[in-house]
C-alpha cells in the first residue's frame, strides 16, 4: 500500500481531509469522469479516508488530482460518508489553505477544477480564503411535500454546485441547542423529497437540505444543513449558501454585488456576493479554514475496519 499523505483542516468547525499523495491515479480526461472512476474502482479510499473510525461522520475529503486546464492549480474531488459530491465550499477554503500550510501556494488567485466546474479563488495575507463559484440557480420555488410527523413542508429547490432544498422558517428552532431537532427535521424532509421524487432541473437528486432563520447578530441569516450522508455541516456550506443566493435573487431580494453575511449552526460566517447572470448569480464566498493535522494514513491488512465501519 503507498503512502497516503492528507493534510486536515476544518472550515468554520467544518472538516477537510485533504489527499495531497499517494491515491491510485485516475488517468486523465474530464474530473466527472475521473470521479466515476474513482466510484467504481477505488471506492474503499473514499470510506477509508473519511469514515470512522479514522475519521468522524462529518467529514469531507478532497482528493488532488491533475487539472485538465494546465492553467489551473490543481484538479479536486470531493467526497464524504455517502459518496461524492459536485462542488464543496468549505472543502475549496480547506484545500487553499492546506496548500498554503505546505508552502506549495502563497497569496495570490489560483484555479481550482471541480467536477461541476473551474472556480477561481484567492488566498487573502491574512489566511482568509475566497472562492467564485460556479454558477448557482433557482430551478423550482414554492415546491411541497408532506413530512411524516411535520405536516408540510414549502421549500426551493436550488444549485450552489450541490442540489439544495430549502426551508425559510421551518418549524424547528435553528439553533445549536436545538441540533437533534433540526437533524431529526431535515432528516425527515430529506425522505420526503425522495419520496415525492423532487429532483434539480437536470435531474440530479436533491441531497441537501438547508434550513434558513433570521438572526440577531450581525449576520443577514443563519442555517442549517443536512448532507448527504445524514450529518449536518458545521460551517455555513459554501454550496448552500450559494444555492441560497441564487434563491434571493430570484426572489427579488438580493441587490447584484450585495453583501450577505451567512452565519452557520456554529455561528462561523462566511461573506458572500453574487453577481447576476441569464440562469442565476455567480457567488463569491470568503471564509477561513485552519490546518489541524499532517500526516500519513496506515492501511493494516490485519485490521477488519481498516476501509471503515461498513453501513449495518
Ligand atoms: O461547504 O459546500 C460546502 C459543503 C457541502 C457539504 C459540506 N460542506
Amino acid at each position: 500500500m503507498p503512502e497516503i499523505r492528507i493534510v486536515d483542516s476544518h472550515t468554520e468547525g467544518e472538516p477537510t481531509r485533504t489527499i495531497v499523495a499517494g491515491a491510485p491515479p485516475l488517468g486523465v480526461g474530464p474530473l466527472a469522469e475521473r470521479r466515476e472512476r474513482f466510484r467504481r474502482e477505488y471506492d474503499w479510499l473514499r470510506t477509508a479516508v473519511v469514515t470512522e473510525p479514522r475519521a468522524s461522520e462529518a467529514a469531507v475529503g478532497a482528493l488532488l488530482v491533475p487539472a485538465v486546464d494546465r492553467s489551473a492549480r490543481t484538479g479536486v474531488i470531493f467526497f464524504n460518508n455517502a459518496g461524492y459530491l459536485g462542488m464543496c465550499g468549505h472543502g475549496t477554503i480547506g484545500v487553499v489553505a492546506s496548500l498554503a500550510y505546505l508552502g506549495t501556494i502563497s497569496p495570490g488567485r489560483l484555479t481550482v477544477e471541480t467536477p461541476v466546474g473551474a472556480v477561481d479563488c484567492e488566498l487573502r495575507g491574512d489566511g482568509a480564503v475566497s472562492f467564485r463559484n460556479v454558477e448557482s440557480r433557482c430551478a423550482r420555488r414554492g415546491v411541497s411535500v408532506e413530512v411524516p410527523g411535520f405536516g408540510r413542508a414549502t421549500g426551493d429547490v436550488a444549485w450552489g454546485g450541490n442540489w439544495f432544498f430549502l426551508i425559510d422558517d421551518p418549524p424547528v428552532a435553528v439553533e445549536r441547542r436545538n441540533l437533534s431537532a433540526c437533524l431529526a427535521y431535515a432528516r425527515a424532509v430529506r425522505a420526503a423529497i425522495d419520496a415525492a421524487g423532487v429532483v434539480g432541473d437536470d435531474g440530479g437528486q436533491v441531497d441537501h437540505v438547508e434550513l434558513s432563520v433570521p438572526t440577531s447578530t450581525s449576520a443577514d441569516s443563519r442555517n442549517f444543513v443536512l448532507c448527504p450522508g445524514g450529518m449536518y455541516d458545521r460551517s455555513p456550506c459554501g454550496t448552500g449558501t450559494s444555492a441560497r443566493l441564487a434563491v434571493l435573487a430570484a426572489r427579488g431580494a438580493l441587490r447584484p454585488g450585495q453583501r450577505w453575511r451567512q452565519e452557520g449552526i456554529l455561528g462561523g460566517v462566511f461573506e458572500a456576493t453574487a453577481e447576476p447572470t441569464e440562469r442565476g448569480v455567480i457567488p463569491t464566498i470568503s471564509g477561513r479554514a485552519f490546518v489541524t493535522a499532517v500526516g500519513e494514513l496506515v492501511v493494516d491488512d490485519r485490521d477488519p475496519f481498516r476501509f471503515g465501519i461498513p453501513p449495518p
